[in-house]
């Protein structure tokens, strides 16, 4: 009789077994999501360390790169990529330089691949891509793809999508770039900090098929500000003690921010960003431009405001787009006019010139 239920038992004990195996669920292999390279932390419920937790730690001075050794490097200048498969492989390092921000002044700075604003990635919408993050900073960092639709492992956020990146360590981004439009990378690892010191980039996806006119000069426009006091650099934020005496565009501060070159009749397309923590209205001389596109999504014809001014807040992107009718030196600005000071001397800061030529 005992025999008789074991028997029972071994057959109820194996159909659950067998049953539940059948019910469960295919291993999730979805493009863009990492596959088994690095160990991704699981999704905690508190929230992502965005800002630094310790007052003090924000009010400590940058650490910059090795002594003596100034970078003579441009930012934002596009990154090139191997091909593993159908997936463009970006390599990113995170690493501390000394930024020559002007001629004689030299910010302390944490950089992408050693510039600010870091390198920039380009792809077209529906490519794979994959970014090796190595991180030879002294302290922790993850990256965040700003207004670009990553999956949620993807997402850089540290302690929730992902583990901090230690210093030394590597980790994987992958996903699909999509949709089109301009976007942002960025550290989210104490971004009050990582990001006024440097690390951010631009990060720009075409369309497969290009339905408008392709303009004839396309320039990215990174605005941020720093604080450089007594020889050393501070994240500048909006908080008493730490507002910033300098103000950069693609990492540079007026004169010496790039001048864009222009052809008469030439279409020019500008997309600004501001990445550091002030608003910037952002003016221009010469002739109006359209708003063609908002945080990376085409305006529709109808929609597009004619404008010559335009506010740019921390994160905002705007593609601006005019035809350079007139020759001559057309001034591109911020007007919040003590943003065109460097150090509290005019001219400087949030300044460019477009030089537009016959
Ligand atoms: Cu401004």
């Amino acid at each position: 009789m005992i025999k008789h239920w074991t028997k029972v038992s071994i057959f109820f004990m194996l159909l659950i077994v067998a049953n539940g195996c059948t019910n469960s669920q295919p291993e999730q292999n979805e493009p863009g999501q990492i596959v088994n390279r690095v160990e991704v932390g699981a999704a905690t419920p508190t929230p992502g360390r965005m800002t630094s937790g310790d007052g003090n730690h924000m009010m400590e001075p940058i650490s910059g790169g090795p002594e003596g050794v100034v970078s003579t490097e441009k930012g934002g200048q596009p990154l090139a990529f191997t091909m593993d498969g159908d997936t463009k492989v970006f390599e990113l390092t995170a690493q501390a330089v000394n930024w020559p921000i002007l001629d004689d002044t030299v910010a302390a700075a944490w950089t992408y691949n050693g510039t600010i604003p870091g390198p920039m990635i380009r792809v077209t919408e529906g490519d794979k891509v994959r970014i090796i993050l190595k991180n030879e900073l002294a302290q922790p960092t993850t990256i965040h793809w700003h207004g670009i639709a990553v999956p949620n492992t993807m997402d850089g956020i540290p302690d929730v999508t992902q583990k901090p990146v230690q210093p030394g360590e590597t980790f994987i981004y992958e996903f699909v770039a999509s949709p089109a439009g301009t976007y942002m990378y960025h550290s989210h690892y104490e971004g009050d900090v990582q990001v006024a010191a440097g690390l951010y980039a631009p990060f720009i996806i075409d369309p497969e098929e290009q339905t408008t006119h392709l303009p004839d000069v396309d320039v990215d426009l990174m605005f941020s500000e720093m604080l450089i006091k007594d020889g050393q650099t501070f994240a500048a934020m909006p908080m008493s003690g730490m507002e910033p005496n300098y103000f950069t565009i693609n990492g540079k501060a007026f004169p010496n921010t790039e001048t864009i070159e222009v052809k008469k009749g030439q279409l020019v397309r500008l997309r600004l960003t501001s990445i550091g923590q002030f608003v910037h209205p952002i003016h221009l001389h010469g002739v109006p431009f359209k708003i063609i596109a908002t945080d990376g999504h085409p305006v529709p014809d109808a929609a597009q405001l004619t404008k010559d001014t335009v506010l740019v807040a921390p994160g905002e992107r705007y593609d601006i787009e005019f035809v350079a009718t007139e020759p001559g030196q057309w001034m591109l600005h911020c007007h919040i006019l003590h943003h065109t000071t460097n150090d509290n001397v005019e001219p400087g800061g949030l300044m460019l010139m477009i030089n537009v030529t016959e």
